[in-house]
């Protein structure tokens, strides 16, 4: 069996994680340090969220150089000890390939927007004014396209009186994969990392690199101020050939490496192409739909959890990918809120029991487990009382545009961000009661949960009953039983409100899973379990006939 389907990944957002030299921005150093928290905790490798020279526009996935590091974070010498330090320690690394997009200070980008002539003209896609509209007026961008962050897909150039495409910020311009000139300059860039030592690549939003060239306008929902275009650079028609292409000119040959393409919006037929190793693109992508469950056609109205939805999104991908593929499974990354506050409870009460259940049924899964720092923590949401606290530009833009455009309110936008806001993820690591949670002795640049003082790295590795080590039991079990990483996936109860259950089945060897999604007791109707050896129980207080304690969580095994 593959690696990387006995492995769990750990994603690092560095400006969040340690601070080692008190700029209040997180570092390469920090992570050193903090190596073996990482080491204890059991993961095969580690992500790194982008660590290239980059204006920070959003906060790293806007490159200026793809060959160097971000002086905040270090240099390429700190970056060669943090690999050799995690490589003596077994554990990989792979980086964040951002290529949809780089920054505008790019010298690529600089170089392009220099003239209509410039030989890099073609590296990203220009278009002139809408016919008949005068260049630089509101509604003369060539396609009717949004942002991800608000405002328009498209921003004019003075300059040369053309516009240039960026699905996301206007500082992150999107680089034109039709010109094969773009792809053999990428796929030399991650030659030159991979003959460094790094171990492979999350890639980001690598299904939206190829686009439809006719770039059609898209469809206006009512109440949004521009369409949404994603039709024309989602799965787009090259995007197959070009993954294929980037596996021969750069992975051919090497061993041991991880690709997981970060691909919103992918279809499970799609995924199924994506990773069938035959075909030779990626070897997992991150899906979702499980993310976007509670989320309505209205992105300012909040849309409670159904279980029964999300059982029926997982267990979709679960089948879809049983063959052919692999799945990822993740509940966190640096751009989703922390899931004990969204799926789970984060009140005192029941936060460490459902932190323990959220984990548990991911990490049953079939598939390999991405955990996001801090999670192993149960950490939560922020506190955000207003506007002025969030630092994400998603945030800052789509408040903007939902306010002058659209005619919402600050309190029912705020709402919203509140529960689902990127910077939710982002508040420092917490690892101790100290100041500023033990992450920066200066002032970080996004203030630590005021419950560090209770929720913390130092105070869990010393409290045996800890998410952090429950964490690292879930990560033990995968290593020790092979039923975890192999086992076929069979959903059970799917129209069950409040409990997830499942069984996972290699040769003689059955798991039965079951979390309990709500705070109150369920019954589990399933039959055939009496005496069987019970392997996990998040609350250590067996469950008398299947009945489950809120939040509980258990797994079962039996000889069959
Ligand atoms: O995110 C891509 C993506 O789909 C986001 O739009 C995400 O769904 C949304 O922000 C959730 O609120 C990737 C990176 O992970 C993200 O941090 C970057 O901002 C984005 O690409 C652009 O590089």
């Amino acid at each position: 069996m593959t690696w990387w389907k006995k492995s769990v990944v750990y994603q690092i957002y560095p400006r969040s994680f340690a601070d080692s030299d008190g700029d209040g921005m997180g570092d390469l150093r920090g992570i050193i340090d903090h190596l073996d928290h990482l080491a204890e905790l059991g993961v095969d490798v580690l992500w790194l969220s982008p660590v290239y020279p980059s204006p920070q526009d959003d906060n790293g996935y806007d490159i200026s150089d793809y060959q160097d590091i971000e002086p905040l974070f270090g240099d390429l010498a700190t970056f060669d000890e943090l690999l050799a330090g995690a490589h003596a320690r077994n554990m990989k690394i792979i980086m964040d390939l951002v290529v949809n997009h780089s920054s505008d200070e790019h010298e690529w980008f600089l170089e392009s927007r220099s003239g209509t002539d410039s030989p890099k003209r073609d590296w990203y896609w220009w278009r002139p004014a809408r016919p008949g509209m005068e260049p630089g007026t509101p509604g003369a961008e060539p396609t009717n396209w949004g942002s991800v962050f608000g405002g328009p897909a498209w921003e004019y150039d003075e300059k040369t009186g053309e516009y240039y495409l960026h699905l996301f910020s206007k500082k992150q311009p999107d680089l034109n994969w039709e010109n094969p000139e773009v792809r053999q300059a990428v796929y030399a860039m991650m030659r030159w990392w991979l003959d460094r030592g790094v171990d492979g690549f999350r890639m980001d939003v690598i299904n939206m690199i190829s686009k439809d060239v006719s770039l059609p306008d898209g469809r206006l929902n009512a109440g949004s101020a521009y369409a949404d275009g994603s039709e024309a650079f989602i799965g787009g028609p090259r995007l197959h050939e070009f993954l294929q292409e980037m596996h021969r000119e750069v992975f051919e040959g090497r061993e041991g490496l991880l690709t997981v393409g970060e691909m919103p919006g992918v279809t499970v037929e799609e995924a199924i192409l994506h990773t069938d190793p035959d075909r030779r693109e990626v070897d997992m992508v991150f899906q979702f739909d499980h993310v976007w469950v509670d989320r309505g056609p209205d992105p300012w109205l909040l849309v409670p959890l159904q279980l029964t939805q999300l059982k029926a999104i997982l267990g979709r991908w679960q089948a879809g990918l049983a063959g052919a593929g692999w799945n990822s499974l993740y509940w966190n990354n640096h751009d989703q809120p922390r899931v004990v506050s969204r799926y789970g409870d984060d009140s005192p009460a029941h936060r460490v029991a459902s932190a323990k259940m959220l984990g548990t049924v991911l990490h049953l899964h079939r598939g390999t487990p991405y955990i996001y720092q801090g999670e192993e923590l149960g950490m939560t949401n922020y506190p955000f009382a207003d506007i002025d606290e969030f630092r994400d530009i998603e945030a800052l833009g789509q408040y903007k545009q939902a306010l002058e455009l659209e005619g919402r309110t600050p309190e029912e936008v705020l709402k919203v961000l509140r529960a689902r806001g990127r910077d939710n993820a982002r508040t420092p690591m917490q690892w101790d009661d100290s100041p500023n949670a033990g992450f920066s002795t200066g002032t970080p640049w996004l203030p630590a949960n005021p419950n560090h003082v209770e929720i913390n790295a130092k105070a869990q590795r010393a409290d045996p009953d800890s998410v952090f080590h429950w964490y690292r039991r879930l990560i033990e079990l995968r290593r020790t039983e092979p039923a975890v990483a192999e086992g076929d996936f069979t959903m059970l109860l799917p129209n069950d409100e409040r409990l997830y259950a499942f069984t996972r089945r290699l040769g003689g060897t059955e798991l039965l899973v079951i979390g309990n999604f709500s705070g109150v007791e369920a019954h589990a109707g399933i039959d055939g379990w009496d005496g069987a050896e019970l392997v996990l129980d998040n609350l250590d207080s067996p469950p008398e006939g299947l009945n489950l304690a809120p939040w509980q969580a258990v797994v079962y095994r039996r000889t069959v």
